[in-house]
C-alpha cells in the first residue's frame, strides 16, 4: 500500500470483540437470563434469546470475520455452560469451545480468551456472587479447567472484563443484576475480581509456560465541566479515583486506594503481561452538593461535542490517545481490548472509526507499545440493560431472522485490517477533515 498514511506495525492484532452471554443465545444458566425475565429490567422488554446463534453456528461470523482479513477475534467462555453445578463439569461445553477455538486458527484467526464477561452461573449468583468468601478459589478452579481444555488453541488469556462496569452496574446504580444499590459492596466486588484475577494469573502461568495473561478495564474519562472550578475538578477527581484509579493502581503498583482499602495490595503485584483498554467516550463532571450519593457529582456531555446514538455519550476520539498514554506508564504491551459505537444506519461509525485508529497510530508513534485493536462488536448483539437497542456492529443482524448485512464499515475496516494502515482514500470518503489537517491539498 504505497500511498498509505498511517501505517500499523507488522503483525498488529486486527480483531473484533465479542462476550458469550451478548452472542451464543440460550444462556440459560446464568444469572442474566434470570434477570431478563423479570419485568422492566431490559429497555423494552429484550431479551436476549437466541442471541446471534454462536453457540449453533459459530462458523457463520468466523467465516465473516475471516473475509474481511481480521488476524484476531477476542471472546469469552461462559461460566454456566462449563460449570453447570457447583464443581460440576460439562465436558461436551468445553469441547465445544475447543472446536471454536480450533475454526477460528483454521481461519488464520488467533483467539483472546476472556474467562469472565459479565455473567455468573445462578448457582454462584445465589451463593452471593462475588462477594462469596470462596470466590477466589471458585474462580481458579474453573480457570484451570478452562486453561486444560483450551490451552492448545490459545495462550492469549483475558481473565476479567471490566470489574468496574460489573460492579458500578450491578452495585451502584442497579441496573445489572443483582440490582443493589451500595457503593460499599461495589468497592468489595471490584476488590474481589482483582484478587480473583491476580490469583487467576499464577494459576495459569503454573498450568502453560507461554502464557500472556491480563485483564480489560473500562477506562472513562471524568473532565471538570468548568476546568477552572475548584469544586467541578475535585468532582472529577473523585470519580476519576472511583472508576479508573482504585483498579488501576491496585494492578500496577499494588496498592489498594479509598475507598477500596488503603494499603499494599501485594499478590496483586506482576500479575499483568498485558493490560486490556476498553475505551468508548468520556464525562464531564460538575460538582453538586445535592447529588450526595453520588459523590457529590453530576456527569453530563459536553454540548459541543457530536453525540452518539442511544444517548452512549459522545464521540471523544482524543480519548483514545490520552488513554494510550496514560497507560503506558505501566511498561507492559497493551490491547485496545474494545472500542465502538451504537450506530444503526452507520452514518458515524466508519468516520469515527478512522478518528480512533488514527489515535492509536499517534501513540504508536510515540513509542506506546499496542499491540492490536479488538473492535467491539462483529455482529449487533445483545447489549445488556439496553437490551437490542444499541447496535455496535460492523454488521446489521436481525436476531429474529439471524439475516446479517455487513455495514459500510465492515467494507473499511477490512481493508485497513488487509492493508495494515489507513489511505488518502479512506479520509476522502469519511473523515475529509482529517485528511485536511494532514495533507493539504
Ligand atoms: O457491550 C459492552 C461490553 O459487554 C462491555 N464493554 C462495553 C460494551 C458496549 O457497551
Amino acid at each position: 500500500m504505497p500511498d498509505a498514511i498511517f501505517h500499523f506495525p507488522p503483525n498488529f492484532r486486527w480483531g473484533v470483540a465479542t462476550a458469550a452471554h451478548q452472542i451464543e443465545g440460550n444462556n440459560t444458566n446464568n444469572q442474566w437470563w434470570a434477570w431478563e425475565q423479570q419485568e422492566g429490567r431490559i429497555k423494552q422488554g429484550g431479551k436476549s434469546g437466541l442471541a446471534c446463534d454462536v453457540w449453533q453456528h459459530p462458523e457463520v461470523d468466523f467465516d465473516r470475520a475471516a473475509a474481511m482479513g481480521l488476524n484476531a477475534m477476542r471472546l469469552s467462555v461462559e461460566w454456566s455452560r462449563i460449570e453447570v453445578a457447583p464443581g460440576r463439569i460439562d465436558t461436551a461445553a468445553l469441547d465445544r469451545y475447543r472446536a471454536m477455538l480450533k475454526a477460528l486458527r483454521e481461519r488464520g484467526i488467533e483467539p483472546m480468551v476472556t474467562l469472565h464477561h459479565f455473567s455468573d452461573p445462578i448457582w454462584l449468583a445465589d451463593e452471593g456472587g462475588w462477594l462469596n468468601v470462596n470466590i477466589i478459589q471458585y474462580f481458579t478452579r474453573y480457570v484451570e479447567q478452562v486453561v486444560r481444555a483450551l490451552g492448545e488453541y490459545t495462550n492469549l488469556w483475558c481473565t476479567i472484563n471490566e470489574p468496574n462496569v460489573y460492579a458500578y452496574q450491578g452495585y451502584m446504580a442497579g441496573v445489572f443484576p443483582p440490582g443493589k444499590q451500595d457503593s460499599r459492596m461495589a468497592f468489595a466486588v471490584i476488590r474481589a475480581m482483582l484478587q480473583a484475577h491476580a490469583a487467576a494469573y499464577r494459576r495459569i502461568h503454573r498450568l502453560q509456560e507461554n502464557a500472556q495473561v491480563g485483564l480489560a478495564h473500562n477506562l472513562r474519562f471524568f473532565d471538570p465541566a468548568r476546568p477552572r472550578n475548584l469544586l467541578d475538578r475535585l468532582a472529577a477527581w473523585v470519580r476519576d479515583l472511583g472508576f479508573n484509579q482504585t483498579t488501576l493502581r491496585a494492578v500496577w503498583d499494588g496498592w489498594w486506594l479509598p475507598p477500596m482499602g488503603f494499603g499494599p495490595a501485594l499478590p496483586l503485584r506482576h500479575t499483568l503481561d498485558w493490560f486490556g483498554l476498553n475505551y468508548y467516550t468520556r464525562d464531564l463532571v460538575h460538582f453538586d452538593r445535592s447529588a450526595r450519593a453520588d459523590f457529590f457529582a453530576q456527569t453530563m456531555h459536553d454540548p459541543q461535542a457530536e453525540p452518539l446514538d442511544g444517548n452512549y455519550g459522545e464521540l471523544y476520539p482524543q480519548g483514545m490517545f490520552r488513554a494510550l498514554k496514560h497507560l503506558a506508564r505501566m511498561g507492559i504491551p497493551i490491547y485496545v481490548t474494545e472500542n465502538g459505537i451504537p450506530d444503526a444506519d452507520d452514518d458515524q461509525r466508519p468516520r469515527a472509526l478512522l478518528l480512533h485508529l488514527r489515535e492509536v497510530w499517534r501513540a504508536l508513534q510515540d513509542n506506546v507499545p499496542v499491540q492490536g485493536y479488538y473492535h467491539w462488536t462483529l455482529t449487533d448483539n445483545f447489549e445488556w440493560a439496553e437490551g437490542w437497542t444499541l447496535p455496535f456492529g460492523l454488521i446489521e443482524l436481525d436476531p429474529q431472522t439471524q439475516a446479517r448485512i455487513p455495514r459500510p464499515s465492515a467494507d473499511l475496516y477490512g481493508a485497513i485490517a488487509q492493508g495494515n494502515a489507513i489511505t488518502p482514500e479512506m479520509l476522502d470518503a469519511y473523515a475529509p477533515e482529517l485528511r485536511k489537517v494532514l495533507l493539504p491539498g
